[in-house]
């Protein structure tokens, strides 16, 4: 739809992923991510795909360990899980100390699920207090056939 403002103009966004964690090898992690963006294209007039060779990518993504030199380091297992950066920042860092997983099972935390959110907010959305919502800022677990709830779908399509 219109929108006077897209934090994002272009339609199509491309995203590189910097580095892997051994637990969760790179290829799994790519399809976990392509998965989490398309979560968000479905529902507003956005592409996304992995960039090429050294073409430029709006989003970077990384595993990262404590300090890693943005002014939030990350705090181990536990705690901070991952973070990102309102547009058109484009940095997505997980916290390389956690327990991810790609199972629903409720053991770690789903990789796809907190990618989906941290999306969200590369993508320019905030906190939702909608307690169904991907944006309300506590992890719950919720199955991939269920995104977006609602409230995401109504926010993404206010921002583009
Ligand atoms: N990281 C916070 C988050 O992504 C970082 C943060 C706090 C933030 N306020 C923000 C990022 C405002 C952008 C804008 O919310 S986290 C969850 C959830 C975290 C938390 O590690 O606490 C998820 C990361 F929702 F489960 F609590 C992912 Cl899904
Ligand atoms: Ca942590
Ligand atoms: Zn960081
Ligand atoms: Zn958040």
């Amino acid at each position: 739809g219109y929108s006077a403002f897209r934090p994002w103009p272009n339609t199509t966004l491309k995203w590189k992923l910097n580095n892997q964690i051994p637990t969760f090898g790179r290829e799994k992690t790519r399809i976990h991510l392509q998965e989490a963006f398309d979560d968000w294209a479905r529902y507003a007039p956005l592409k996304f795909r992995e960039a090429v060779g050294d073409e430029q990518a709006e989003f970077s993504i990384s595993f990262n360990e404590g300090n890693h030199d943005d002014g939030f380091p990350f705090d181990g297992a536990g705690g901070t899980l991952a973070h990102a950066f309102f547009p058109k920042d484009g940095k997505v860092h997980f916290d390389s100390a956690e327990e991810w997983t790609d199972k629903y099972d409720g053991f770690g935390y789903n990789f796809r699920l907190v990618a989906s959110h941290e999306i969200g907010h590369a993508l320019g959305l905030a906190h939702s207090y909608d307690q169904t919502a991907l944006m309300y800022p506590f992890y719950q677990l919720m199955q991939p056939k269920d995104l977006l709830p609602k409230d995401d779908r109504d926010g993404i399509r206010a921002l583009y």
